[in-house]
């Protein structure tokens, strides 16, 4: 950001997202962006140089953004914590003092998670990934050119070591990939999309395609996402409701891949990750599920909100529902463990169920 006046775009920015243009706006970067965290942080920069500004940008275009802000780097955690506290608080419901705890995939225990929906009435699929980031390298704002080439190197490398019958697999780069290829991945949610403006405006996608790509086995229930927007999304899914046996497979696959290369963990805030409300266990347990009766009601959403629940659309995120079919996962990541993130959208969703069923 050289050259730029900080403290200026920052009085823009407020002005902004607080007069007409922002009337709509919803954002937890507009409740929590005061005129009193803007004075106390616009001439602030981490070592490699991010501003607050830096931090905000994204929400400040996408007026409809949820969150709107993001770390260029594990730094700008501490240094903007006035603003980042507070928004992580409102979003896990994680105060300053607490701490992420211990990892614990839940290894030993996938077996309690016995299928959600044996005969396959509700859910369609079930995917459970998380984020993680090399140790060494901030986030996407902040990747030179050759950084992308060095970690998809260094990530492809490992991941085509992979010994695990099950997970063996090859990594697709995006420079290169046809756009049919490409299409077809996204359709079948197996991949990342392209041109998302949330990150387009956070600076996350320099140099796209360089250094993005897709690693998968071969019946593509085990894929890892290279510089999307973590440095790795390590995934399992398959058809189906077997929850454990997702959860087995994504653990075989984390410690495969860290057992090669070292990933940065926060004492307080977990593992590191771009968007802040992927922090700490990165666990985002989902499942594509059909529940006519329940999600028809006018408080669906409420219900699922006391659950601890967050509903997506049929491609993820900012997308909407086709068919009736939901995305639904837990919303909590920050303050519990990897096990206790799976089982948040677990015993939701079977109370989701149980609701259906007696509707
Ligand atoms: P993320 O899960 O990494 O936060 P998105 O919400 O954009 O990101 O979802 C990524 C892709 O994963 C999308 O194509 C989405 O439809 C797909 N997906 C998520 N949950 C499931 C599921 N349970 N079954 C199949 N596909 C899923
Ligand atoms: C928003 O604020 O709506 C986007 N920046 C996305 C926020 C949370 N989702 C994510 O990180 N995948």
């Amino acid at each position: 950001s050289g050259g730029e006046d900080v403290p200026k775009l920052l009085n823009e920015a407020y002005a902004k997202l607080n007069g007409p243009d922002g009337a709509k706006c919803k954002s937890l970067l507009k409740k929590y962006l005061t005129k009193d965290v803007i004075e106390k942080n616009k001439n602030k920069k981490t070592k490699l140089g991010a501003s607050l500004y830096d931090c905000i940008r994204s929400g400040v275009y996408n007026l409809d953004a949820g969150v709107g802000v993001y770390a260029p780097d594990a730094e700008s955690y501490t240094v903007f914590a006035d603003l980042f506290d507070k928004i992580i608080e409102d979003y896990h419901g994680f105060s300053p003092k607490q701490k992420q705890p211990p990892v614990d995939l839940g290894e030993g225990r996938c077996k309690e998670l016995k299928p959600l929906d044996p005969q396959g009435k509700y859910i369609k699929s079930t995917r459970i990934r998380c984020g993680r980031s090399l140790a060494g390298f901030p986030f996407n704002p902040l990747l030179k050119a050759a950084d992308y080439e060095t970690m998809e190197a260094k990530v492809k490398q490992s991941l085509e070591s992979v010994k695990d019958k099950e997970l063996k697999g090859t990594y697709y780069p995006l420079q290169g990939m046809t756009k049919e290829t490409q299409a077809k991945l996204i359709a079948d949610h197996f991949l990342f999309k392209e041109g998302d403006r949330h990150l387009q405006h956070a600076n996350a996608c320099n140099f796209w395609p360089k250094g993005r790509g897709i690693f998968h086995n071969n019946n593509k229930s085990f894929l890892v996402w290279v510089n999307e927007e973590d440095h790795l999304r390590i995934i399992s899914m398959q058809d189906g409701s077997d929850v454990g046996n997702v959860l087995d497979r994504l653990i075989r696959g984390v410690k495969a891949i860290e057992a090669i290369v070292p990933f940065s963990r926060d004492p307080r805030l977990g593992f590191l990750t771009f968007c802040p409300t992927n922090l700490g266990s990165t666990v985002r347990a989902s499942v594509h599920i059909k529940l006519p009766k329940v999600s028809a009601r006018k408080d669906f959403k409420q219900i699922c909100d006391k659950l601890n629940l967050q509903v997506r659309g049929i491609h993820g995120e900012h997308s909407e529902s086709e068919g009736g079919v939901f995305d639904i996962s837990n919303k909590q990541r920050l303050g519990i463990s990897e096990y206790q993130a799976v089982r948040q959208m677990y015993d939701g969703v079977k109370k989701l169920i149980e609701l259906e069923e007696s509707a």
